[in-house]
């Protein structure tokens, strides 16, 4: 078995010296080549590199001027390969050489990707501050939630696979985002994956790549794997939003009904629910559920469906604030004060009421026995009759 190291870098020309060598001590035995592959470093790594290679056979140097950038570096190095197994690490020496040959053993053990962990037992992050810390927590776990990935360190730069595996998915991956191991972890889909401990090291040489331009970057390649795998569908997010902006629009109604009209007590309660309500639905139908949105005149029969699985939701948040309006009426200090004072009163009840309303449509979605587009199963959910919302 032959192996390719490919290391992506950018202007990581003092580190490039340190990998060869480093890689050259811990692949002792192994047949590999090393791939750099330069995205054009002003700091000139790709002379560095080239000048190795006259020496070294076993150095290839890919200079990129085009499509640049980290994802895009690794998928051309993987494809440039020759080796039947692919790994890739970082130059900057932060990944562990001393590894590989444990990394390769295990792929020829049976693993379909083998991935250099600081979160499995005997891993660490090394020496990072705090902030740090809590920024690749917080990746990792949204990482996980989000995509579905059952491994410890899913944002690693450092990983083996098997060419042909790469190869059959090659076409389906989008260099645009920063962490290509998330793109391979998705598409070979029912691989084994393992994982190997090592420390992460600080980096001595250059300087770290990681601006708010690549965390937002890997905001959008999360967004974008979430929507195409299906483990958790973006539509929970979506429909989650749209929850969110109709307790807006409920509050915001009952304002206005309170302060613009002579209406008091249960009605404006009820109102405001129904406004939230129709907007809600009318923002899932044409969000949520785009690609079965309701049309024309279907969109009335979805919307009474809609209302009708919100309908023990609805009641309960209009009786509890008729509740609170009667409760209020015999408390002398809720009445006295400013009519702001009121109102804001008047609204907090009306929050609580219907926070009160969704636990009610949630909880009698999981326990009642209705039939599948009832349940709170939104996979299979069907739009019309979906509902958390009062
Ligand atoms: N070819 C190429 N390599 C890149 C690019 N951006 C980063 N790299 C390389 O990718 C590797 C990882 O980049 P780093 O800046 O170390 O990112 P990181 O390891 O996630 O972050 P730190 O922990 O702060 O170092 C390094 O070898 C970089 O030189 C790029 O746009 N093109
Ligand atoms: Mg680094």
């Amino acid at each position: 078995m032959k192996l390719s190291v490919i290391s992506p870098t950018l202007n990581e020309a003092e580190n490039i010296p340190h990998l060869v060598e480093q890689l050259g001590r811990a692949l002792v035995g192994i047949d590999y080549e090393i791939l750099i592959v330069d995205d054009d470093s002003p700091d000139q790594t790709w002379s560095i590199a080239d000048k190795i290679s006259l020496t070294n056979p076993r150095v290839r140097v890919i200079r990129r001027t085009q499509n640049r950038g980290l994802g895009m570096a690794v998928i051309d190095g993987f494809s440039h390969a020759g080796g039947d197994a692919l790994a890739c690490i970082d130059a900057d020496l932060q990944h562990d050489p001393s590894i590989l040959p444990r990394m390769v053993e295990e792929l020829l053990r049976g693993s379909d990707v083998v991935v250099g962990s600081r979160y499995v037992e005997g891993g660490s992050a090394g020496k990072w501050d705090r902030v740090r810390r809590l920024q690749s927590w917080f990746a990792t776990k949204s990482a996980q939630f989000l995509l579905g990935i059952d491994l410890k360190d899913p944002m690693s730069g450092y990983f083996l696979v098997w060419r042909k595996d790469f190869s059959e998915v090659k076409d389906q991956l989008d260099g645009r985002g920063f962490k290509i191991l998330l793109e391979l972890l998705t598409r070979i889909r029912g691989s084994s994956v393992k994982e190997v401990p090592y420390t992460f090291r600080p980096r001595t040489n250059g300087k770290s790549k990681l601006t708010g331009k690549i965390v937002y970057r890997y905001a959008q390649q999360l967004w974008r794997l979430c929507s195409s795998s299906r483990h958790l569908p973006v539509r929970f997010f979506k429909y989650a939003v749209v929850g969110g902006t109709g307790i807006f629009v409920n509050l915001a109604v009952m304002a206005l009904l309170l302060t613009q009209t002579n209406l008091h007590g249960w009605r404006v309660s009820a109102l405001a629910s129904l406004a939230a309500n129709f907007q809600n639905y009318l923002l899932n139908n044409s969000w949520t559920f785009a690609d079965r949105s309701h049309k024309g005149f279907r969109k009335l029969e979805g919307y009474f469906s809609y209302l009708l699985v919100s309908a023990a939701g609805l009641g309960v948040a209009t009786g509890l604030y008729a509740g609170f309006v009667r409760l209020l009426a015999h408390a002398p200090l809720a009445q006295a004060g400013s009519g702001s004072r009121i109102l804001f009163t008047r609204l907090g009840c009306q929050l609580f009421s219907v926070l009160a309303g969704i636990w009610t449509n949630f909880a009698l979605n999981k326990v009642l026995p209705w039939p599948e587009f009832v349940r709170l199963n939104l996979a299979a959910a069907k739009q019309r009759s979906y509902s958390t919302l009062p």
